[in-house]
């Protein structure tokens, strides 16, 4: 998972990341970066013909983001509960994005969506990390 660009900013990092503690994941890795042009659109290259890909690639290089291996049972899916849905209007009270924003693009955080595409991302920003 990653705190984007909007959550650094906003000193947001720290409580995130007690939240997915005190659910009982374990932090296995940590990274705080600048995802470059290159890195934004490996990343999200299923959404390259969506009209908010541009949008999606000025915000995410925009400062620096918080990237993050998180291991437990379920993990792929318990983070993303802990997110809430991807349009934080949407998003339930007590969830990362129900409480912590509003706005579709800065949503605060991203996790991946299963465990192939964690194994994916993983990959892309943890690329010396064994596996
Ligand atoms: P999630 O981050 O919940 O997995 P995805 O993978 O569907 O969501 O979308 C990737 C990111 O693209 C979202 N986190 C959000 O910031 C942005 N996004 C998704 N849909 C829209 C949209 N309709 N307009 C603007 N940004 C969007």
């Amino acid at each position: 998972m990653m705190v984007k660009p909007d959550g650094v900013r906003r000193g947001l990092v720290g409580q995130i990341v007690s939240r997915l503690e005190n659910k009982g994941l374990t932090l296995a890795a940590m990274r705080m970066m600048v995802i470059d042009p290159e890195l934004a659109s490996a990343h999200y290259r299923e959404h390259r013909d969506k009209g908010f890909y541009g949008e999606l690639i000025q915000f995410i290089t925009s400062g620096p983001v918080v990237a993050m291996v998180w291991e437990g049972r379920e993990a792929p899916s318990v983070v993303r509960l802990l997110m809430g849905a991807t349009d934080p209007a949407k998003a339930e009270p007590g969830t990362i994005r129900g409480d912590l924003a509003l706005d579709l693009s800065q949503n605060v955080v991203h996790g991946s969506d299963s465990q192939e595409s964690a194994e994916r991302e993983i990959a892309l920003y943890f690329p010396s990390r064994d596996r």
